[in-house]
C-alpha cells in the first residue's frame, strides 16, 4: 500500500503541472475515490445501460455506467454504413417517409418502456425532430423495430414521453403550422389565424406495435417537452409550451415578451372517452409507418391515410393551461406523481405545481380566463411553491428515490439538488460546461434507481484533447449516493447528447437475443444451407443467393452477368454462434457493406458500371482465415453469350469458354 501511494504521488506531480497550464475552470474538484467509483475492472460488467440520444447524428448510443464505456450505436433515423442500415434492400423501407426516403434525422429524447411506472426493459423509444417521427427499438436485439411518422406536426421535439404502462407514447409539435389537410399556401404573417399545434397520442400494444390513436388540435404555440403523470396523476400528461405570443419571426425577442407561458395539462383518459363517444373528426393526411419483421429480417413501409383529431371546443374538461414563468423548457413529474416541475429558461425561480391543487382548481373553476378557448388555471391556485434563487437558466429536472430533485442550469453551468417537500436548495455542483439534459437512472419513473446523475453538456472546451474546430460532446457522471454530489467521470458522447435514460443492466441482459435461428428465417431470399445457394436470372435481374460460413461464400465464383443487369446479393449468414457476423462488400458498389448477423439474410443491390471481374469479400474479421473469405463476379458486355454459372471450389476451366 505504501509502495502504491508513493508511486501515485510521483505520477501525480507532472499531472498537476499540466493542469495548471490549462485555462481556469478546468480543475474540477474530483475527490480521491472518484476513479474507484467509476472503475469497472476488465472483464466485469457495468451496472447500468445508459441509452443516450445522438442529437444530429440521428442514432441512439448505449454506454455502460459507471464506466462510461461505449457499448453500441443503434442506427435509428440515419443511415449507418457500418451496419448497412438504410443501404440494404431489407432496411431501406425503415427510412421511408411521406417525403420519400430520408437518410438523416435529429434524435433528441429517449423513453424506456414502463410497466406500473417502472422501467421494464422491453423497448426504448426515440423521437426525430425534423421529419416528425417516433422509433421503437427492441431491446432483445438492440435494433430499430418500428418507425411511425406524425402528421400535423413539424419539429417533433416534445416527444417521446411514455405513460405509466406504456399505453401511449406522446408527442407534441414544436413548430405550429397550417394543418396538413388545409391549403398550406398562406402568408407567414397570418400565423395567428392559420397556424395550429397538435399533441399526438400513439398507442403501443402489448407487442410494441404503434398506431396514432388520436391527436388534439391546439393553439399555435410551440410545444417543448412533456411528462406523463404517474401514480395519482396517471391519466394526465403535462406539456411545456413557449411562444404563447404566437410570433412568427425573431422568436428570440418576440416569443419572450410575456411574463408567463404555459404548461398544457391533458386529461388523456377523458380524451379516450371523447374518442369512444365519436367526438373526434377523421382527417385525411399521409404518414409513413415502417415495421421491421424480425422473422423476415425485412422492413415494410405503408403510407397511412387518416388520423382522428379531437378539438377541445367539442371536448370540455380535456385540456387546461397552467401559467409557467418565462419560456418553459423542461416539464417533469416527480416519482409520486404529485409534483410537476416547470423550468423557465429565462426564469429566476423554479415553479413546482401540485397535482392535487390542479384537480381542486379545475373542480372549483378557479380560472384566469382562457387562452384561445382553453381555460387557464390560476397560477397561485395550482402552485406548490417556487424554488428560490436556484441558478440561471433551469432546463431539466430528474429525481431520486429520497424526495430530491436535480435540476440542470444551462447558463450557470451547474446541477442543483433541492428537496421537493420544502423546496430548499441542498447542494450545487459545476458542470463543464452548459449542461442541457441530465439523467438519474430511473429518474423519470415511479422507481428511481438513483446512485448517479449524469450531465449531458453542450460545450466541452478544454476538457479533452483538441480535435480541430469541432470538439467532443461530453457527459459527466456524478455520484449522488451521499448528501453531496461528486463528479467522478467525464466521457465523450456521439452526436449532441440530449436526453438519456439509464436502466439496471440485468433487466435487459436476461432477454438479450444471441442469434437468429436459421430455421425461423422467413426472408424470401434466404438460402438455408449451401445446397440452396444459387444464382438466377429474372429478365435483367440477377439474384445471387449466397451463404456465408467460416470462412467462405457459396458460391464464390459467378459468371454470366451482363452490362445492363442489376445484381442482388442475398447473403445468408449460416452461423449459429453468438457474435459471428459476416460482412459483404463488392468492388464498385455505390452502397455500403452488409453486416449480417448469425441466421440473418440481407441484400445488397449492385448495378455494374462496366464489364470486368469484381472481387467481393467478407468485411468482418470472422476467423483466422477471414482474409481468405472472398469471391469473384464476372460482368460481360451486353449481348455476351457467357452463360450464367456459379460455383464453389471448382478449379477446372470451363470447356466451352476458357479464355
Ligand atoms: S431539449 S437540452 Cu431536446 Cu433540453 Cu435537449
Ligand atoms: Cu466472414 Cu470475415
Amino acid at each position: 500500500m505504501k509502495h502504491f501511494l508513493s508511486k501515485a504521488i510521483l505520477i501525480s506531480l507532472p499531472i498537476i503541472s499540466l493542469i495548471e497550464c490549462k485555462p481556469r475552470g478546468t480543475q474540477s474538484a474530483v475527490s480521491g475515490d472518484a476513479a474507484q467509483k467509476a472503475y469497472v475492472a476488465p472483464g466485469k460488467y457495468d451496472e447500468f445501460y445508459d441509452f443516450v440520444s445522438g442529437g444530429f447524428s440521428g442514432q441512439i448510443s448505449v454506454y455502460g455506467l459507471p464506466s462510461g464505456r461505449l457499448l453500441r450505436v443503434i442506427p435509428v433515423f440515419s443511415v449507418d454504413p457500418e451496419k448497412g442500415y438504410g443501404y440494404s434492400e431489407e432496411t431501406k423501407a425503415m427510412l421511408n417517409t411521406s417525403h420519400g426516403f430520408v437518410p438523416w434525422g435529429d434524435q433528441h429524447h429517449i423513453a424506456l418502456s414502463e410497466t406500473n411506472g417502472i422501467q421494464d426493459g422491453r423497448w426504448v423509444f426515440g423521437n426525430e425532430n425534423n421529419t416528425p417521427r417516433i422509433a421503437r427499438v427492441d431491446l432483445k436485439t438492440f435494433r430499430t423495430a418500428e418507425i411511425i411518422e406524425i402528421p400535423n406536426s413539424a419539429g417533433n421535439h416534445s416527444s417521446p414521453f411514455i405513460t405509466e404502462n406504456s399505453e401511449y407514447v406522446v408527442a407534441g409539435t414544436r413548430f405550429s403550422i397550417p394543418m396538413d389537410n388545409t391549403n398550406g399556401d398562406v402568408p407567414i404573417n397570418t400565423y395567428k389565424q392559420n397556424f395550429r399545434g397538435t399533441v399526438s397520442f400513439i398507442h403501443v400494444d402489448t407487442s410494441g406495435k404503434m398506431n396514432i390513436a388520436f391527436q388534439i388540435l391546439l393553439p399555435g404555440v410551440n410545444f417543448d417537452l412533456a411528462r406523463a403523470g404517474k401514480g395519482k396523476s396517471h391519466g394526465w400528461v403535462f406539456f411545456s409550451c413557449y411562444n404563447s405570443e404566437r410570433a412568427n419571426t425573431l422568436l428570440e425577442v418576440n416569443a419572450s415578451q410575456k411574463d408567463k407561458d404555459f404548461i398544457l395539462c391533458v386529461n388523456w383518459k377523458k380524451a379516450e372517452e371523447y374518442l369512444k363517444a365519436g367526438k373526434a373528426k377523421q382527417q385525411a393526411v399521409a404518414y409513413a409507418h415502417n415495421v421491421y419483421d424480425e422473422n423476415k429480417h425485412m422492413a415494410t413501409s405503408e403510407i397511412e391515410k387518416q388520423v382522428m383529431v379531437l378539438d377541445p371546443k367539442d371536448c370540455p374538461d380535456m385540456v387546461y393551461f397552467m401559467p409557467c414563468p418565462k419560456s418553459p423548457h423542461g416539464c417533469d413529474t416527480d416519482p409520486t406523481g404529485e409534483y410537476i416541475v416547470g423550468s423557465g429558461k429565462l426564469a429566476a425561480v423554479i415553479p413546482v405545481f401540485s397535482f392535487t391543487k390542479i384537480q381542486k382548481a379545475i373542480a372549483d373553476k378557479n380560472f384566469d380566463g382562457d387562452y384561445e378557448g382553453i381555460p387557464v388555471l390560476k397560477y397561485d391556485a395550482v402552485l406548490h411553491g417556487e424554488v428560490q434563487k436556484p441558478g440561471l437558466g433551469p432546463l431539466h429536472t430528474e429525481f431520486d428515490a429520497n424526495g430530491n430533485a436535480y435540476t440542470s442550469f444551462f447558463v450557470s453551468s451547474e446541477i442543483v439538488k433541492w428537496r421537493l417537500s420544502d423546496l430548499k436548495v441542498l447542494d450545487r455542483v459545476p458542470t463543464y460546461y452548459s449542461v442541457g439534459h441530465l439523467s438519474v437512472p430511473g429518474g423519470p419513473t415511479r422507481k428511481p434507481w438513483g446512485k448517479y446523475v449524469i450531465a449531458y453538456n453542450k460545450i466541452t472546451k478544454d476538457r479533452y484533447l483538441p480535435t480541430g474546430p469541432e470538439l467532443a460532446q461530453s457527459a459527466q457522471l456524478y455520484d449522488i449516493s451521499g448528501d453531496k454530489m461528486k463528479l467522478i467521470l467525464d466521457f465523450p458522447t456521439i452526436g449532441e447528447p440530449h436526453y438519456a435514460e439509464a436502466i439496471p443492466a440485468d433487466i435487459i441482459m436476461k432477454n438479450s437475443q444471441k442469434i437468429y435461428k436459421i430455421e425461423d428465417n422467413q426472408n424470401p431470399w434466404v438460402a438455408k444451407g449451401d445446397n440452396f445457394a444459387r444464382v438466377e436470372r429474372k429478365g435483367n435481374e440477377i439474384h445471387c443467393y449466397i451463404t456465408s460460413i467460416r470462412s467462405h461464400f457459396t458460391p464464390d465464383n459467378i459468371e454470366g452477368v451482363k452490362m445492363g443487369d442489376v445484381v442482388y446479393f442475398h447473403v445468408t449468414n449460416l452461423e449459429q454462434d453468438w457474435d459471428i457476423p459476416h460482412g459483404f462488400a463488392v468492388k464498385g458498389a455505390n452502397n455500403s457493406e452488409l453486416l449480417i448477423m448469425p441466421g440473418e439474410t440481407q441484400t445488397l443491390k449492385w448495378t455494374p458500371e462496366k464489364s470486368g471481374v469484381y472481387p467481393f469479400y467478407c468485411t468482418d474479421f470472422c476467423s483466422a482465415l477471414h482474409q481468405e473469405m472472398q469471391g469473384y463476379i464476372r460482368v460481360s458486355v451486353a449481348g455476351s453469350t457467357v452463360p450464367l454459372t456459379f460455383s464453389t471450389g471448382k478449379t477446372e476451366p470451363a470447356l466451352a469458354e476458357n479464355k
